[in-house]
């Protein structure tokens, strides 16, 4: 039987725990443009306490230093008002140039943004201003969340921001640019050990991965393979994996450390395996829980894998569910 992205989707699906992320993403959704930003200064500068980003490089600051720039030079008022655009998805000049950062650049934009408040440079939350239940509810159900799941919900509210340019058409794209390299936290590991796992494009994937090699790792999928990141539809073929790995897969520490594997009727075996990954934008100060879910071709390739956020550390051990 041919194998297919919907069936592969769905391999160890019944040992899948939910995870609080997107729930905790849905609560902030709810919230007022206001209270989302005031929600996130919190939340930031709580989390800051224990755990602060690294400082995006240069190159990447380059990225978003025309917005930056055009935003210093306003007043008080605009600077929330344009806040305001980039947090409501409006579409204006500044949200839609936004729209069409890539992840890492959205993240070092607010990053300075933040460190602009700070230096009251721009605009930070009025003072006086007062916690909504709703902005309490939300940080209450972050507060709950592992470190690695607070940068999660972090991340992806950021992302989720500004003008949605995926349907303009590409007359309207700015020039392309070359995504800046991250420094790597750790040295790549040169030989990979999983424990129950020998399957060569599996152990090939993480040390590729790990070395920021992705022609490497591509070149190990079938043309037609997909990758899966955590909440999102699948990513199909080498030219668009490989877009997504330049784009968002940098710097990744990735420590699988145990899993399983399991041979199909037809050849092809499926493999679960748990670990923790780190981000250069936190390095070795956080982990964050993950399970991959490979489907491996009778040839040997990657027809899919799946990213999974784990709800608990305890499910780095539960492989199977009980
Ligand atoms: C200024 C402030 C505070 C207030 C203002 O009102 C509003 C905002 C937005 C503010 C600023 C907020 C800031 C600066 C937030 C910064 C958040 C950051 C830097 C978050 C970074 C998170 C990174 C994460 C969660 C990375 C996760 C990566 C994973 C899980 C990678 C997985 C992968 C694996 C393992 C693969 O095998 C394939 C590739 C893939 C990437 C999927």
């Amino acid at each position: 039987m041919a194998l297919t992205i919907q069936s592969a989707q769905n391999i160890f699906s019944n040992t899948q725990v939910p995870s609080q992320i997107p729930a905790t993403i849905a609560l902030f959704d709810q919230l007022s443009v206001d209270d989302q930003l005031a929600y996130l200064w919190f939340a930031y500068t709580e989390m800051g306490k224990t755990i602060t980003p690294a400082a995006p490089g240069a190159a990447r600051l380059q990225l978003a230093e025309s917005l930056l720039n055009q935003i210093k030079q306003m007043s008080a008022e605009e600077q929330t008002r344009v806040m305001r655009d980039i947090a409501s998805r409006a579409d204006s000049p500044i949200s839609r140039s936004y729209g069409f950062f890539s992840v890492n650049t959205k993240l070092a934009f607010w990053f300075e943004l933040g460190e602009l408040m700070k230096q009251g440079v721009v605009a930070p939350i009025p003072t006086g201003y007062q916690m909504s239940p709703g902005v309490q509810l939300v940080l209450e159900a972050t507060k709950k969340l592992d470190p690695g799941q607070q940068i999660t919900v972090l991340r992806n509210t950021v992302v989720n921001m500004g003008f949605d340019t995926s349907d303009l058409g590409p007359s309207s794209y700015p020039k392309a640019v070359e995504e800046p390299a991250f420094t790597r936290t750790a040295p790549p590991v040169s030989s990979v050990k999983i424990d129950g796992i020998t399957e060569p494009a599996v152990l090939g994937y993480i040390e590729a991965m790990n070395a920021d090699n992705f022609d490497q790792a591509i070149s190990l999928f079938t043309p037609d393979g997909a990758l899966q990141p955590p909440f999102q539809k699948p990513i199909v073929g080498h030219q668009a994996i490989a877009k997504y790995m330049r784009e968002e897969a940098q710097g990744l520490n990735m420590m699988p450390q145990k899993g399983i594997c399991e041979n199909l009727p037809d050849g092809s075996k499926q493999l679960k395996i748990t670990g923790v990954v780190q981000t250069p934008w936190f390095g070795v100060t956080v982990g964050m829980n993950i399970a991959w879910r490979f489907l491996i071709n009778p040839e040997g390739k990657i027809f899919f894998v799946a990213i999974d956020m784990l709800a608990s550390p305890e499910e780095l051990l539960n492989l199977r569910r009980v």
